[in-house]
């Protein structure tokens, strides 16, 4: 048994007994000799006896000497070809719908790409080798079989019909901003596994597709061109309740787009917030420390003779307040970018920062007092204290000196 294929071909099928058997031979042989792949057909117990079919094609002894299996294999849902292909039979209860069934068909697939395609000869197997080509060559893209670019045609189809499909395309298209595809309801398509990683495909809606162009927008597409060729036999699942189904996951996509848009938005303006609160505190800061500079010069001049000799105690308060003053202003102008400079309103910005800062000195003396009575090293007491009381200075000023909010 392989452990892991390649790729994985996925094939929901639902009354599909005329031409699943002769759609598997054929894929098998389009496949490139080189890739281990496994076909996983997923049927919801189709009254026509689809799901047996494959069963007993499983386990036919001649399917297995056709395709030269070794040994006997203890499980009965799998056969394996000559190339190391594995056909493998995933079977529901009931008839649950196309994208749980292309779900259910990935969950039982180990490939590291994953081609999902109808199993009514819609889709022609002559496609399938173009598709694994354009995905080798970039493995990192969603390929689309397309009906609507150049090359691309649907045959068989009734006007009508043609024009629904052409609708719904431009519905998804328009509806959902999906401006780098042009057939988005395309149910032939191939991509690498771990684009699913991290999207939750809802089972809800009709086309598988749509949910990944969504859910894992900005993925790369690529297109290449096809033509749909109505179904050979049996009868096409399309009727009024799936167009109903078709328009109301095309709803619920939408509202998931604008949700995740508004999600992206708010990440963004918070980003933006934490980016201006930071720059804010890093110029308060550097005022702080040009202030402190500013101090211990004054201090000096006045104390050393060079302008005058007073007593220091003095010297130090006139320092503390020149340096609380430029504070004012350069956080004014440079941190808080406050233009208003009337007389009344700088005053009283002046004497809450004023207050503030008398505030912040009684704070942080009280802490370290607090901390070193508790019996933190000086040093260590000292650094929370100034940590502590800047901090809050900070805030303070933003909030209640330059009325800002506090965040951003
Ligand atoms: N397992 C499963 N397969 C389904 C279901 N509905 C449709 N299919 C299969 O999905 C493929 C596309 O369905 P089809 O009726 O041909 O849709 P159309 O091509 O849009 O007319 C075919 O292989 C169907 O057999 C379902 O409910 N369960
Ligand atoms: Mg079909």
């Amino acid at each position: 048994m392989i452990e892991k294929a390649d790729l994985s071909v996925i094939i929901p099928t639902y009354n599909e007994y005329e031409n699943i058997l002769h759609l598997v031979e054929v894929i098998k042989t389009k496949i490139p000799e080189d890739l281990i792949t496994e076909i996983i057909i997923v049927d919801d117990n189709s009254p026509d006896g689809t799901g047996r079919l494959i069963a007993n094609y499983i386990d036919d002894p001649l399917t297995r000497v056709c395709t030269g299996i070794q040994q006997q294999e203890n499980s009965n849902n799998f056969a394996i070809n000559h190339r190391g292909s594995v056909v493998k039979l995933v079977c529901r209860e009931n008839k649950s719908g196309l994208i749980s069934a292309i779900l259910q068909g990935i969950k039982s697939s180990t490939g590291r790409y994953i081609l999902v395609m109808d199993g009514d000869f819609s889709h022609p197997p002559e496609t399938v080798p173009v598709l694994i080509n354009e995905l080798l060559h970039d493995p990192n893209c969603i390929v689309v079989a397309s009906r609507y670019i150049r090359g691309g045609s649907i045959r068989g189809w009734p006007y009508k019909r043609l024009l629904l499909s052409r609708l719904a395309a431009k519905i998804a298209i328009h509806g959902l901003s999906l401006c780098n595809i042009r057939d988005p309801i395309s149910g032939f398509f191939a991509f690498p596994r771990y684009i699913m990683e991290n999207i939750m495909i809802d089972t809800y809606g009709y086309k598988f597709l749509l949910e990944i162009l969504v859910k894992a927008r900005g993925v790369k597409v690529k297109e290449i061109p096809y033509t749909f060729v109505d179904r050979r036999s049996g009868e096409s699942k399309l009727d009024a309740r799936v167009m109903l189904d078709y328009l109301s996951a095309i709803g619920y996509l939408y509202r998931y787009g604008r949700k995740s848009k508004r999600l992206t938005k708010y990440k963004e303006e918070q980003r933006r917030r934490s980016v201006l609160f930071l720059s804010k505190a890093a110029r308060f800061y550097t005022v702080g420390a040009t202030g402190l500079l500013l101090n211990y010069i004054v201090s000096m001049m006045l104390t050393k003779g060079i302008v005058s000799n007073i007593w220091y105690i003095q010297a130090s308060t006139i320092g503390i307040f020149l340096s609380i003053t430029s504070n004012f202003f350069l956080n004014k102008i440079w941190t808080f970018e406050d233009r208003n400079f009337s007389s009344s309103n700088t005053l009283k910005q002046y004497s809450k920062f004023l207050g503030l800062s008398t505030l912040g000195a009684i704070v942080q003396l009280m802490l370290l007092f607090l901390l070193v009575h508790y019996g933190f090293q000086y040093a260590t007491s000292l650094i929370l204290a100034v940590a502590a009381a800047s901090v809050s200075n900070f805030l303070l000023n933003k909030k209640w000196t330059f009325r800002e909010k506090i965040w951003g």
